[in-house]
């Protein structure tokens, strides 16, 4: 079979950072203005008091510190508690696509390649700024790619899925070299005002060269040694925007129009089955888990990393065995654990193995196993 190789990628980091202080600090002012507005009605039965979120918890409960953001000012205002970003003209570039370019021509220039080597751009996220036309071949348009574009979504599982969509492709002659691009504006689709989930995500964009290992000029190339993707319904994290929330005005606005999760059922569910993954696919592949020098995981929550290297391991994984970028950036859904493997992968030699692996709504979950080429 065609190898297929990983020759770069690139990052996006926002301007803007929001502390959990801040974060804190705008959300218990919001309820303490609430709470004040409704003292009848709660006294009453009425209306239920706010509880206030607090630092301690945030950090304790995630591991996330601080997060990156596209707009802040709006965000932390306890009156408005949602980005603003002003509407562009059809005839400028789109935000998503402007950030997803941004880091789409760091993964080129380290994969040493020009954007006309790309014949396949697809768009792997979870939070598409529209529906049509395909913010990939807007990107597309934008870098002077070849080929073709398209968008796709497995929520947290984007990156992965498309890896393996991009990889398929290259190895049936479908596409020479394929650009992935994971770009998170998750503060649009966050519900700052809900305790349970306010401090979850953050913003960025990543990208990621695959190409036919025998083409790659990059010394910071990767070879796929292989790919394996599982879904498995379930309603715990949904988000129903969408299309024909017009056609049932009555629940326009409503909370489940934006992300919500039940954490704990998460948090559960989601670990035995990404552990499952990774330890078969490398059982199939023929690989030992102790031989894998690093997993790139998925960002979601410190305490779900830790318990899923040590079902791989068989014992706590170290520091740098399982990188953690989720204590400054959150979760970033698709983009976060190639943030890890973009900022924490130069330093191992040629033959070291790794896992990059993501997961999250649907449920779903992405492997995709490593080999460093030089
Ligand atoms: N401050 C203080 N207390 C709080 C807060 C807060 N902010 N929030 C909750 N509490 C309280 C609760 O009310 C509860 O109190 P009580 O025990 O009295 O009922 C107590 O703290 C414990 O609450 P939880 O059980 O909810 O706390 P957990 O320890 O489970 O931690 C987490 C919550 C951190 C959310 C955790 O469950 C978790 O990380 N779960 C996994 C989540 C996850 O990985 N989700 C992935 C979703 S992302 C995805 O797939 C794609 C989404 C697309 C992107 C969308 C962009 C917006």
């Amino acid at each position: 079979m065609t190898a297929i190789a990983i020759s770069g990628t690139g990052l996006y980091t926002p301007p803007f950072s929001i502390s959990n202080e801040e974060l804190v600090a705008s959300y218990n002012a919001y309820v303490r203005k609430f709470n004040a507005l409704h003292t009848t009605d709660i006294a009453a039965g009425k209306t239920a008091a706010l509880n206030e979120s607090s630092v301690e918890f945030v950090t304790k409960a995630s591991g996330i510190k601080s997060r990156f953001v596209v707009e802040k000012e709006n965000t932390l205002n306890p009156d408005i508690m949602c980005p603003r970003i002003p509407e562009r003209p059809n005839d400028q570039i789109s935000i998503l696509a402007e950030i997803g370019v941004t880091a789409a021509k760091e993964a080129l220039d380290r994969a040493g390649r020009k954007p006309q080597d790309i014949d396949c751009v697809i768009v792997a996220c979870s939070n598409l700024q529209r529906a049509y036309p395909a913010i990939a071949v807007e990107v597309q348009n934008v870098l002077g790619c070849a080929g073709f574009g398209f968008d796709m979504n497995v929520a947290c599982s984007s990156a992965t899925f498309g890896m393996q969509a991009a990889a398929d492709m290259i190895r049936a002659g479908n596409a020479k070299a394929a650009l992935v691009i994971n770009p998170e504006i998750c503060s649009g689709h966050l519900n700052f005002r809900d305790r349970d989930s306010h401090f979850i995500f953050g913003d960025v964009a990543t990208a990621i060269v695959l190409e036919k290992k025998e083409d790659t000029a990059s010394r910071n190339a990767w070879e796929i040694l292989g790919t394996r993707l599982k879904t498995q319904f379930s309603n715990n994290i949904r988000n129903n925007f969408g299309f024909l929330n017009r056609a049932a005005p009555e629940g326009i606005g409503k909370a489940d129009k934006l992300f919500v999760q039940e954490g704990r059922k998460v948090f559960k569910e989601v670990v035995p089955m990404v552990a499952e993954l990774i330890v078969s696919h490398l059982s199939d592949e023929n690989i030992a888990p102790e031989s894998l020098k690093r997993m790139w995981l998925h960002q979601a929550n410190i305490n779900m990393n830790d318990f899923i290297s040590r079902k791989v391991l068989g014992r706590d994984a170290k520091p740098e065995e399982s990188p953690i970028i989720l204590d400054t950036y959150a979760n970033t859904s698709s983009a976060g654990s190639i943030i890890a493997f973009h900022k924490f992968s130069d330093d191992l030699k040629k033959g070291d193995l790794g896992v990059i692996c993501s997961f999250g709504a649907g449920y779903s979950a992405g492997n995709v196993i490593v080999k460093k080429l030089h």
